[in-house]
């Protein structure tokens, strides 16, 4: 088992869902957490609700992964003793709008592709030099069934998952010969803000993406990142596919009707 009793785990996007569920699981292992996003209060709540609960430290910082000079900024100023991260969970990301091609909004595209692909890129580029320098670590990307299976008005959405399955595969290709090992999880349907955001704050709507079926939790989602970093240094998961056992692919769901 690779032990993360004081390694530094790397959380982008902790403020919710996915990313706030991996923090609070990687520091019940005893890890010492890096945490940002855009939403400084929401990240302050996280940082104390660790705090509160375990024995381990946090660190919490604003950044727009959106923005490559804030993400070196940010990164570069970081404390010395933060710096030698040995997991770094790209999980910052976002659906932005639910439409047609010849009907969607340019800027959703844009936040998308800049958040999803550009971002993680970004965040990747300054954090992966450290780790082949000091002989360690572990980038786990979050893909999704989005990234592997296409459906109507997910459009660029998909595209930008797809990207992060290319450049998961790619990653694990030119680290060989590294000890720094490569992991994508891939979730299906997950309870989280993801839907909220997607159709721009109309939480009615949102909620009907999870009626009448048990979705997946991000602490489902938290328990397999946490089980694929904690695997022995010479094993390295290189996907994990989940889904609710209500799905069967994006379009495919098993709803009950009350
Ligand atoms: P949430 O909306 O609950 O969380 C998204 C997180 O990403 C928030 O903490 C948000 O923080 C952060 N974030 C978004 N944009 C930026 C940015 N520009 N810079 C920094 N942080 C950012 O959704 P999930 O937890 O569901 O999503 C997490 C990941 O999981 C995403 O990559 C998503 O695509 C993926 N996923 C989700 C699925 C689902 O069904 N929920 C299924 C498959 C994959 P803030 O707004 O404070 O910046
Ligand atoms: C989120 C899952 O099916 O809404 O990545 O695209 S789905």
């Amino acid at each position: 088992m690779t032990n993360l009793k004081n390694k530094i785990v790397f959380i982008t996007g902790a403020s919710s869902g996915i990313g706030r569920s991996s923090a609070i699981k990687f520091a019940e292992l005893g890890a010492n957490l890096l945490i940002c996003a855009r939403r400084k209060e929401r990240l302050e709540e996280v940082s104390k609700e660790i705090a509160l609960r375990y024995k381990t430290n946090v660190h919490s910082f604003q950044m727009d992964v959106r923005d490559h000079q804030e993400v070196e900024r940010s990164l570069n100023g970081i404390p010395a003793e933060w710096k030698n991260i040995s997991v770094l969970l790209n999980n910052a990301g976002l659906s932005s709008g639910f439409d047609t091609i010849q009907e969607g909004a340019i800027e959703d595209w844009e936040a998308m592709i800049d958040t999803n692909v550009k971002g993680l890129l970004y965040v990747t580029r300054a954090v992966l030099p450290g780790m082949i320098e000091r002989k360690e670590g572990h980038i786990i990307n979050l893909g999704s069934v989005a990234g592997r299976m296409v459906y109507p008005k997910g459009n660029v959405y998909n595209a930008s998952k797809f990207a992060v399955r290319a450049l998961n595969e790619g990653m694990k290709m030119d680290l060989l010969g590294t000890p720094v090992r490569v992991t994508t999880v891939d979730p299906g349907l997950v309870e989280t803000e993801f839907s909220v955001v997607r159709f721009h704050g109309d939480k009615e709507r949102a909620s009907i993406v999870y009626k009448g079926i048990t979705p997946l939790t991000p602490d489902d989602i938290a328990d397999a990142i946490v089980w694929a970093a904690t695997r022995p240094a010479h094993v390295n998961i290189n996907e994990i596919v989940m889904m609710p056992v209500d799905q069967a692919s994006p379009m495919m769901v098993n709803r009950k009707s009350n």
